[in-house]
């Protein structure tokens, strides 16, 4: 079988391709990206040269290199990773998230319609529901939760959600949709809450925390996430929607002394910035349906989660030094200078 993957530089991508490299040796992996700024080849590296893989430079936008690939490829599973995931450039910049985010997806399921596939893919996001108050720890999010989106990344998202269901309600293309929660874990761009907070406390660099610090996440480590789509795409209900999360619901603030205090650094790191605007106060998936259905569960406790992933950041320095020390810095300035 071959498994075509998009996105698969970037962070959660590049951790599945690692995933079903290991899990499924029978199968053929192709990943397709355009090497955006947060994509990048150096993460694949150790896999370039495997027999069953191969990377093709694209854009899931031009329709044109797509379809050559399909007519080369023939892929049986297509698995969409591809997007521009990071809220506060969605803030700064909307269009190229409606670009990739919404045509794109039309045009990778346009192609599978075209060629033929077993299987569509969508990695969506918890983010599409919107919020949950502070004080209703009983609320949680669950596949029939409404979507209700805050920043112009989530709403691209749903979007892209409503246009697979719509694919497979008028086409019968067959898909599948997974809603996930917060990932960390190695690769993770240093744009993020968690490597961001870990490169700056190494550089002894003031910590930024958004408003109050308050504000909860829903954290799942990265391999988690990676096989519950395995599940999916080889076992899930086509037409469904399935979330992921770990019931691991923790305030931001909470997350930042972890790492302060892992690593030996001082609190006084700690610098409370303006906050996000927007900003999402809580989100906490119901993962009841994949747990039921496909017998998922998450087997990474936090507390070992993040040891392991600062670990990495620890031994992977060169990995994401020559992230930050590139355009990162423009980046940095400009979302942090004045905040
Ligand atoms: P990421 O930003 O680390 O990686 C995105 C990858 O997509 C990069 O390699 C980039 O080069 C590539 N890409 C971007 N635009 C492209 C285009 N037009 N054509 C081809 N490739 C393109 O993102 P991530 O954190 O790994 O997230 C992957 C997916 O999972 C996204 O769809 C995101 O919405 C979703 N998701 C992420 C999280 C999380 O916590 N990170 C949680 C739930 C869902
Ligand atoms: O410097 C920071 N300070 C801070 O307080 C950054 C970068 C973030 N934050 C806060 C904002 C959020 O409440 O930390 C929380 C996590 O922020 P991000 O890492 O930017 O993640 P989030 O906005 O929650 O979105 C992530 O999870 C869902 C991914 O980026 C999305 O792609 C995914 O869909």
């Amino acid at each position: 079988m071959t498994v075509l993957v998009t996105g698969g530089a970037g962070f959660i991508g590049s951790n599945f391709i690692f995933h079903q490299l290991e899990a499924h040796p029978e199968d053929r992996i192709v990943c397709l990206d355009k090497l955006t700024y947060a994509g990048n080849l150096s993460t694949l590296q150790s896999v370039m040269d495997h027999p069953s893989f191969r990377f093709v430079k694209a854009d899931i936008c031009d329709r044109e290199a797509v379809d050559r690939l399909f007519e080369e490829e023939h892929p049986d599973i297509v698995v969409n990773f591809a997007a521009e995931s990071h809220v506060d450039r969605s803030i700064e910049n909307p269009g190229i998230f409606l670009e990739t985010n919404i045509m794109g997806t039309a045009a990778l399921m346009d192609a599978c319609r075209k060629f033929g596939v077993t299987r569509f893919h969508q990695v969506s996001t918890d983010e599409v529901y919107g919020d949950l108050p502070l004080d209703r720890p009983d609320l949680l999010f669950t596949e029939t939760t409404p979507l209700h989106t805050s920043s112009p990344y989530s709403s691209s998202k749903a979007g892209a959600d409503l246009l697979v269901m719509a694919y497979y309600r008028t086409y019968h293309l067959p898909c599948t949709i997974s809603r996930c929660s917060n990932n960390y874990g190695p690769y993770q761009f240093p744009e993020k809450l968690i490597p961001l907070m870990i490169a700056n406390a190494l550089n002894d660099k003031p910590l930024p925390v958004y408003g109050e610090g308050k504000n909860v996440r829903d954290w799942l480590y990265v391999e988690d996430h990676c096989k519950a789509i395995d599940l999916i795409i080889r076992k899930g209900r086509v037409g469904e929607v399935y979330n992921i999360g770990g019931h691991n619901e923790m305030a931001n603030i909470d997350i930042v002394r972890l790492i302060c205090r892992e690593l030996g650094k001082p609190e006084s790191l700690i610098t409370y910035v303006g906050d996000r605007k927007g900003h999402d106060l809580r989100y906490a998936i119901d993962p009841a349906k994949i747990h039921g259905e496909l017998g998922w569960l998450p087997e990474t406790m936090f507390a070992d989660g993040i040891r392991k992933t600062i670990r990495w950041y620890l031994d992977h320095k060169s990995w994401w030094e020559e992230i930050i020390s590139g355009e990162y810095q423009t980046y940095y300035e400009r979302m942090y200078g004045n905040r």
